[in-house]
């Protein structure tokens, strides 16, 4: 029998060998057709007469038309718009206490893996900067077989039960008679749901926030949702809650920002994980986890099994077991991107489902989704789905089946075959479903553990810094702003009192409405038995008023892969320019120079200095922070009206800001006083107070110094 184990170890990638053998590099071949005949023309197609209209005959043109007529296949339902990467997973300590998933308890092994990182709601060809729920699914290529973590950046879900996610999916996407808008949650249809669903109210407050607009996928952390079960070789369950925490931070950037981003870059973060990757700034996250024993289940004041709940991180900490790594970009977008199907039902022994309703749902719809986009049943063997065990059953033949299987049986139990393949025991890696009890009548029903839908909502918002606050309801405002009826806005305001009294006033304000109170939630606990009240809302009393987990402000800072602007332009004093470059280099941050034209700018001692793009080609929002290079003589840049403009936009949107003494003239131009004097603008050209600044990621408080953007 095959030994799947051994590969994964030294420092091999399997999946990677895998792959090989189906990888193909054009480089010095000759073109041929898909028959491999060669081609001598590919230029003119086959005619009566150099003049004459085209033969039927042209096979060569037949048949790539043909292929090119069928180049397409149906995006995904949801999270169509993605981009993915290869990596590796390693684990630093054993959870053999819990489960006897190989992944979790061989810390020898270096496990494959592709992630696909996507938002939900817009077109493939969409933008990277929607305010949206990102996708976060990592394909673990085990050596027990494959293992999905279908995750996303926010760690609950608009719903409770799988009943309801084709309603919140339609009403989420452009409005069906004439497909505006796209990428939008700001419209109608979408808060017309909400309004009628308070168990969203959790999940809305995440997108509302930050988290939202990410400022890179790298800079994201992804979560499982729901409470997943570990198994140990005892057969003994616990649960658990996945997360991924980002070794760069949670970082965000401003809605005005992510607006022109969309405009200026739509595959801002497709190419910042791209080029993070190719430059050898290989993206990590740290695995962790939240166990909870199946004595402790019911010792909380909310339903593990409920996905709009989180586990505070007070009430049971995150325990970091191993990191991932992205090393190495797709070969090819459709080939590995595109075509990958991720299924949270790809389990392995030691992991294992809870009853929770969402979850089971999806168990259902992730395989049937993928038979209509890839086309038939044997998508498992396109390789970027193949697992690394080879595959042995009996299931046949369908569309586009690769596998050629010998000999005469396709049936189990058989003798003709010596019984081949075997059903494996649980002690020799075969799946055994954990063997929950279950004594319960058949109902259409909903747990009334389920119908706190505001606690945790309040939670998150008192978790917020000031800035973070403000973001949220400047997006409520943004959101409703858009919505055409107005039953609808009042609706949503009035909800968004159950939360915050301050933010549902403050989101009423800036629509000229006012809140009003709600007949429903109910305060008080869990509703008893039979109580009139039950299938309505409640508030329940939380143990954690606030939890730091939830607020990007107590994020990691670090300057690594941050992208600075160096303004410059013919007079740039060359010495400078290179001491400073080294320095953020030095720090793992990637420099531009840009200038008012492409080419090259001269410096003050007679070299050409390289410049990297105009002000025409490139915009303040797709860089971090912008220093105004050292120059002999300012004004030339101080001239420049796009200098201005990318200077005050970048303070606008709360970024450092460095000059040295001569780039205080541009400055004063194109910010107030009170501006330049604000926290993160470095007038004195300190290098390293520049590069502390720009470690800090933004300046929140100055979005209230009023500045004229150009
Ligand atoms: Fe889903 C795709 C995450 C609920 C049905 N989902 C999809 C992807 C992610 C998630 C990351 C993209 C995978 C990829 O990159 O290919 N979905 C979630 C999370 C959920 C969730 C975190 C709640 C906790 N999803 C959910 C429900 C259903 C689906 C309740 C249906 C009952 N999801 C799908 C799908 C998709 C999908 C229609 C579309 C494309 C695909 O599966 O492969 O089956």
């Amino acid at each position: 029998m095959e030994d799947n184990n051994k590969s994964y170890h030294n420092g091999n990638d399997p999946k990677a060998e895998q792959l090989k053998a189906y990888t193909s590099n054009h480089q010095g071949e000759y073109l041929n057709t898909n028959q491999g005949l060669k081609i001598n023309d590919d230029q003119n197609s086959l005619k009566s007469g150099e003049r004459g209209a085209t033969l039927l005959e042209d096979f060569i043109l037949r048949e790539k038309i043909t292929h090119f007529d069928h180049e397409r296949i149906p995006e995904r339902i949801v999270h169509a718009r993605g981009s993915g990467a290869h990596g590796f997973f390693e684990l630093y300590e054993s959870l053999e206490p819990y489960t006897k998933a190989k992944l979790f308890t061989d810390t020898s092994a270096k496990t494959p893996v592709f992630v696909r990182f996507s938002t939900v709601a817009g077109s493939r060809g969409s933008t990277d900067l929607p305010r949206d729920v990102r996708g976060f699914a990592v394909k673990f290529y085990t050596q027990e077989g494959n293992y999905d973590l279908v995750g996303n950046n926010m760690p609950v879900f608009f719903i409770q039960d799988a009943l309801k996610f084709p309603d919140l999916v339609h009403a989420v996407k452009p409005e069906p008679h004439n497909e505006i808008p796209q990428a939008a949650s700001a419209h109608d249809t979408f808060w017309d749901f909400i309004g009628q669903m308070p168990e969203s109210m959790h999940m809305i407050q995440w997108l509302m926030s930050d988290r939202a607009i990410p400022r890179s996928l790298r800079m994201m952390e992804g979560f499982g949702v729901h409470t997943f079960r570990f198994i140990n070789a005892e057969n003994k369950a616990s649960f658990v809650k996945f997360h991924w925490k980002p070794l760069l931070g949670v970082h965000s950037v401003a809605w005005d920002e992510a607006q022109r981003i969309s405009g200026k870059n739509s595959d801002f973060h497709k190419q910042d994980l791209w080029d993070a990757i190719d430059q050898g700034q290989y993206p990590e996250w740290e695995l962790g986890v939240q166990i909870v024993t199946e004595e402790e289940e019911h010792n909380f004041p909310f339903d593990l099994l409920d996905p709009t709940k989180i586990i505070p991180e007070e009430m049971v900490p995150v325990r970091r077991i191993g990191k991932m790594t992205l090393n190495r970009n797709p070969d090819n977008f459709f080939a590995e991107t595109e075509q990958i199907a991720f299924h949270p039902g790809h389990i392995i022994p030691g992991i294992d489902f809870t009853n929770d309703p969402l979850l089971q749902g999806r168990l259902f719809s992730y395989t049937d989704t993928q038979l209509s986009r890839l086309g038939g049943p044997n998508f498992h063997e396109i390789p970027i789905n193949r697992s690394i065990p080879e595959v042995h059953n009996h299931q046949r033949d369908g569309m586009h089946r690769m596998q050629i299987n010998k000999g005469k049986v396709a049936y189990n139990p058989n003798t003709l075959a010596g019984g081949c393949p075997f059903q494996a025991k649980m002690a020799e890696g075969g799946f055994h479903s954990y063997e929950e009890r279950i004594d319960a009548k058949k109902v259409r029903a909903r747990s009334r553990s389920f119908f706190d839908h505001f606690s945790q909502a309040t939670l998150f918002y008192n978790s917020q810094s000031e800035a973070e606050k403000r973001h949220i309801q400047n997006a409520f405002s943004f959101e409703l702003g858009k919505v055409m009826v107005e039953g609808i806005r009042q609706r949503i305001v009035d909800m968004l009192l159950e939360v915050d009294v301050d933010l549902a006033h403050i989101v009423a304000a800036n629509l000229g409405l006012l809140p009003k109170k709600l007949p429903q939630p109910v305060t008080g606990s869990i509703p008893a038995d039979g109580d009139p009240e039950a299938h309505h809302s409640f508030k329940e009393e939380l143990p954690v008023a606030a939890s730091e987990a939830l607020s990007m402000q107590n994020t990691i800072r670090d300057i690594r892969t941050r992208r600075i602007a160096l303004l410059a332009a013919d007079g740039v004093t060359g010495e400078a320019l290179v001491q400073l470059k080294s320095a953020l280099v030095e720090a793992g941050a990637t420099c531009k120079v840009i200038a008012p034209k492409q080419g090259f700018i001269s410096s003050d001692d007679g070299e050409l200095v390289k410049v990297d793009e105009s002000f025409l080609i490139t915009s303040s929002v797709l860089y971090d922070a912008v220093f105004i290079a050292d120059h002999s003589n300012t004004t030339l840049l101080a001239d420049c009206k796009d200098a201005l403009h990318f200077v005050a936009e970048a303070f606008k949107h709360c970024k450092a800001i460095g000059a040295t003494e001569t780039g205080n003239s541009l400055l004063q131009i194109a910010l107030p006083q009170e501006a330049i004097q604000s926290a993160g603008v470095i007038t004195d050209g300190n290098t390293g107070a520049f590069m502390e600044a720009v470690a800090q990621h933004r300046f929140w408080e100055r979005e209230e110094t009023p500045v004229v953007a150009a």
